[in-house]
Parts: structure tokens; C-alpha cells; sequence
């Protein structure tokens, strides 16, 4: 089935949460950013226009001084300090972009989607795009690609995201803008780079085929069927919140892009063996491309 059309956020338009309760609340907290829509959100954040987000607190900050320099944003004296609580996230502002960490996994990404779409809201920024900027398993490409997910499936290959709500199961479609996929792939520089489908797993071990878990009742036999069927379905990497930021961005009408690098190519091995400076040159693929969409378009060349 084809999947409806969106008809994403435009230029001018805010964030239009889908939640009645809201305006019941005297004061809404944003309990795991440290911050509460009584503050002065408007002043705070009313600019951004990217939310980029990845797994890892270091990471949001490496990128928060690489989009800083990019940009030509100047940094306060005291350098860039995170914005709330860093008990679970750690957010940082540069100019019109936020860089935030979501943790890991489909219930660490749900808290910061939420979160982070209220913030915008509240804070009545237009146009808001989000970006999340990860690193993944590749199926069949070479470690450092970037992959540009198109559709994110499930890790039994549903093509949607089967999302409990109050005890009951609802399907919501992971599809992501194919317009601003093929404007990121076109940013891609020298970076070597691919459009596809991104397995979201619900775990790193059992769930994403491994054999190198504390379990494994599975064969390789079977894990190479699971990775070649995923291959010939046209997914080229294996993460674990593709599907939650797919299916909630399109909820709420955001234009939403995933960018990951591949640490290593699962079609060959299980265990991710590059050298730490590897390891950050596949990272930076990803937050280049981002960081080069970013300026072309705010017109900084
Ligand atoms: C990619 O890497 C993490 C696991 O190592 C996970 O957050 C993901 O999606
Ligand atoms: N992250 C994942 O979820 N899987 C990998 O194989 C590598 C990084």
C-alpha cells in the first residue's frame, strides 16, 4: 500500500501537538531536559531550526562545536555549555541548531522526541526540521557509508512501526520525506554515501541477527537469511530508533531525516573492530553532511 502524503511543517509553520490534555496544564515540565514551559522558551529557543540528534552525549557536544565553527557562531567565553539538566540528555544550542543526545534504543529516543517537539512548540519556532545523526551496522556497504534512510522497518521486517498506546497496538507509517533525503544525499560531498532502508532493532544482540551476544539460539545460517532478506528488501543499515523517529516525526508533520554511519559491514562480521580514529571519521561522515545541508540552506557557503 502506498503510504498517505504528508504535508510537512512549512517555512512559517510551528510544531501543532496532537494532544488536547496540553492546554489543561498550568505548567508544563519537560521533566528529562530540566526545562518547563513557564520559562522563556521563546526567547530561548524561538530560532532553531534543525534539532539534531544522536545517540551519544559526546558526540552532541563534538557536533555542537563542529556546527559552532561551520556556522560562525560565536561561542561564549566560558565555551558551549549545555542548556537543562545533563542527567539524560545533553542539549546544546549553536545559532538556529540544536544538538541533543537521545540515548539509546526506541524508549530513550521516545522521551526525547517528545520533549524536544514540546520545546519547539512552546517555543514557537517555524519550520523546524529534525535530523538524526547516528551510527548503525551496514548490510552490504562498507564501513564509514552513510546511510540515508528512506523507510525505516521493523527488526522482523515490518515496513511500520507497530506502536503500543494504552495497551493497545496502533500502526503508524515510518516512511521519511524522499525530498529532503535526496537533498542530504546531493550534500554528500566526498562522503561515500547511500539512500535505503534502515532496520530498527529492538536490541543490539539477538534482535539484529548477532551471534557474539551472552545468548544465541539462533544459527548463522539464520542470520545470514535475516541480513540477505533485509539486503534484497532494500535496507543498507541496522539501527535502534529509526522506526520510533520515523513514525513520530510524521506524526506531528516535522521533515525529518536519519543520516548513520556504518561502523562495519554486517554481511562480514558481528563485532565492531575499527580503531577509536575510525571510529570518529565514520561519525563525522554523517554530521558533515548534515552540517553541509545546514549551510546551504541557510545560504553559508
Ligand atoms: C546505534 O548504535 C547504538 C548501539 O550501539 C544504538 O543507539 C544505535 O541505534
Ligand atoms: N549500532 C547498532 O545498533 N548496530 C550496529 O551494528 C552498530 C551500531
Amino acid at each position: 500500500m502506498m503510504p498517505e502524503l504528508v504535508q510537512y511543517l512549512k517555512d512559517d509553520e510551528v510544531i501543532e501537538l496532537k494532544n488536547p490534555n496540553l492546554k489543561d496544564l498550568d505548567v508544563d515540565y519537560l521533566y528529562h531536559l530540566g526545562l518547563d514551559s513557564s520559562m522563556d522558551l521563546e526567547s530561548m529557543f524561538g530560532d532553531i531550526k534543525y534539532v539534531c540528534m544522536g545517540g551519544s552525549a559526546e558526540r552532541a557536544e563534538d557536533f555542537a562545536h563542529k556546527a559552532a565553527e561551520q556556522l560562525e557562531v560565536e561561542v561564549p567565553e566560558d565555551g558551549l555549555q549545555p542548556i537543562g539538566k545533563t542527567e539524560r540528555f545533553s542539549l546544546y544550542k549553536v545559532g538556529p541548531v540544536i544538538s541533543i543526545n537521545h540515548g539509546m534504543g526506541i524508549g530513550s529516543i521516545e522521551i526525547c522526541l517528545n520533549e524536544m517537539a514540546k520545546l519547539m512548540a512552546y517555543a514557537k519556532a517555524k519550520g523546524v526540521k529534525f535530523i538524526r545523526l547516528g551510527t548503525s551496522g551496514g548490510i552490504g556497504v562498507p564501513p564509514g557509508t552513510a546511510v540515508i534512510t528512506n523507510q525505516a522497518l521493523s527488526d522482523i521486517l515490518e515496513p511500520f512501526d507497530n506502536k503500543s498506546v494504552a495497551g493497545y497496538k496502533e500502526q503508524r507509517e515510518t516512511v521519511l520525506s524522499d525530498e529532503l533525503a535526496q537533498k542530504i544525499f546531493n550534500c554528500r560531498g566526498k562522503v561515500n554515501a547511500v539512500v535505503g532502508k534502515t532496520i530498527s532493532g529492538t536490541g543490539f544482540y539477538e534482535p539484529q541477527g548477532r551471534l557474539d551476544g551472552a545468548i544465541c539460539k539462533h544459527t548463522e545460517q539464520d542470520k545470514m537469511d535475516f541480513l540477505e532478506d533485509a539486503h534484497d528488501a532494500g535496507v543498507r543499515n541496522m539501527e535502534m530508533e529509526a522506526q520510533e523517529f520515523a513514525a513520530f516525526t510524521r506524526e506531528l508533520r516535522i521533515k525529518a531525516a536519519i543520516i548513520c554511519s556504518t561502523l562495519l559491514n554486517r554481511l562480514k562480521g558481528d563485532q565492531v573492530t575499527s580503531t577509536p580514529e575510525e571510529l570518529a571519521q565514520f561519525a563525522d561522515n554523517s554530521q558533515q553532511i548534515a552540517l553541509n545541508l545546514i549551510k546551504k540552506e541557510l545560504g553559508i557557503e
